[in-house]
């Protein structure tokens, strides 16, 4: 990735002025890609669709790209519901356009793909990452605030910012990747986050809201996670879930969302291989460092990962692995997690274990 053409450094807007430098720069350009992680979740699609909006305040045409799937049932609604319109980056022509937009993440990151001959001329992020390559100085525009709960606060602070009244489309989708990346406000908060739902909320459709929130789930969905369940390690503390094999990353995810719910539990380390990637979540209570546990747990284990306050997630590459080196990582990101938070390991109890 560091091969990457950069735009020219430019000077850096500050505050209340990032909405004014970014209109700036749109208002010089003709066509805006916008570009997200390959498997997009809620506050990526909400930045993106947000970004386009405010394209379109500028008068700049856009276009939304994704390299992977949009894999999760809600997501997928998302996307039906609110109408988003999304190309496959490989079905673009990326000379068509003369200003590339990177969304919820960074060039770098290691779920994130930069297509040959991009040049990136615009950031927008609230994650923490140690493989983000750029900098502020390497982009026209490099807004990346890791105290902001959502990146689609970010962006809805531009449209505040700008006095554009967004459409129910456009506000429905920032406002439903602010909940699912705040815990409906309740994790990672920080004051944009909340006046940005204020600005917001009256435009909400919230049936849509609701339908994307809950949808329905294929029959696989409940198999996978009877299948997971069936996995969990309980210590004191802290719940381990080593999946194996499983579906999708973002069932990995999901469950490490749902064992944080329950009792007792401080910190959840899930784990499972999708194709050639180990993917792993961690999710810790509010005011625990997620990033800081996921970065130890992955200690000598390669790949890449990122996160913000109490979540983050990561890939590890392991091309051609059969199951015996699956289980040797296993063990090791286990060893690793339960040594950074004090935990004797030996002791787990498993689901169903229990005598009363
Ligand atoms: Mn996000």
């Amino acid at each position: 990735m560091s091969t990457t053409p950069l735009a020219p450094p430019a000077a850096r807007p500050a505050g209340d002025g990032r909405a004014a430098a970014l209109r700036e720069l749109l208002r010089s350009r003709k066509r805006l890609l916008v570009l997200t992680h390959n498997n997009p979740d809620p506050d990526s699609l909400g930045g993106a669709a947000g970004l386009q909006e405010f394209a379109r305040s500028v008068g700049v045409a856009s276009r939304l790209a994704i390299a992977g799937k949009i894999l999760r049932a809600e997501n997928q609604a998302m996307v039906r519901e609110l109408g988003l319109v999304l190309d496959r980056v490989e079905d673009l022509q990326i000379a068509d356009f003369d200003c590339v937009a990177f969304v919820d993440t960074q060039p770098g990151f290691g779920h994130t793909i930069v297509p040959a001959g991009v040049r990136v001329d615009i950031v927008i992020d609230h994650h923490v990452c140690a493989e983000g390559r750029l900098g502020a100085a390497d982009c026209a525009f490099f807004d990346v605030r890791t105290d902001a709960g959502a990146t689609s606060s970010i962006v809805g602070g531009y449209l505040l910012a700008a006095g554009v009244t967004p459409s129910s489309q456009i506000a429905t989708a920032l406002a439903y990747g602010i909940r699912t990346d705040t815990a409906d406000l309740s994790r990672n908060v920080s004051p944009l986050d909340l006046a940005v739902w204020d600005y917001l909320s009256p435009h909400i459709d919230r049936q849509k809201l609701a339908a994307i929130t809950n949808p329905r789930l294929p029959v696989r969905y409940f198999e996978a996670l009877k299948q997971a369940l069936s996995k969990v390690r309980l210590y004191d503390g802290v719940t381990l879930c080593s999946l194996g094999r499983t579906a999708s990353a973002e069932m990995v995810a999901e469950v490490a969302d749902m064992l944080l719910r329950m009792e007792g539990v401080r910190a959840v380390f899930c784990g499972g291989l999708v194709g050639a990637q180990y993917h792993v979540s961690v999710r810790t209570e509010l005011g625990g460092d997620a990033w800081a546990l996921i970065r130890a747990g992955m200690d000598g284990a390669g790949g890449s990962c990122g996160g913000h306050g109490s979540v983050a997630g990561g890939a590890i590459p392991m091309e051609g692995a059969d199951t015996r080196a699956l289980r040797r990582l296993e063990r090791r990101l286990e060893r690793n997690v339960l040594h950074a938070m004090g935990v004797a390991g030996g002791n787990a109890a498993i689901l169903g274990d229990r005598d009363d």
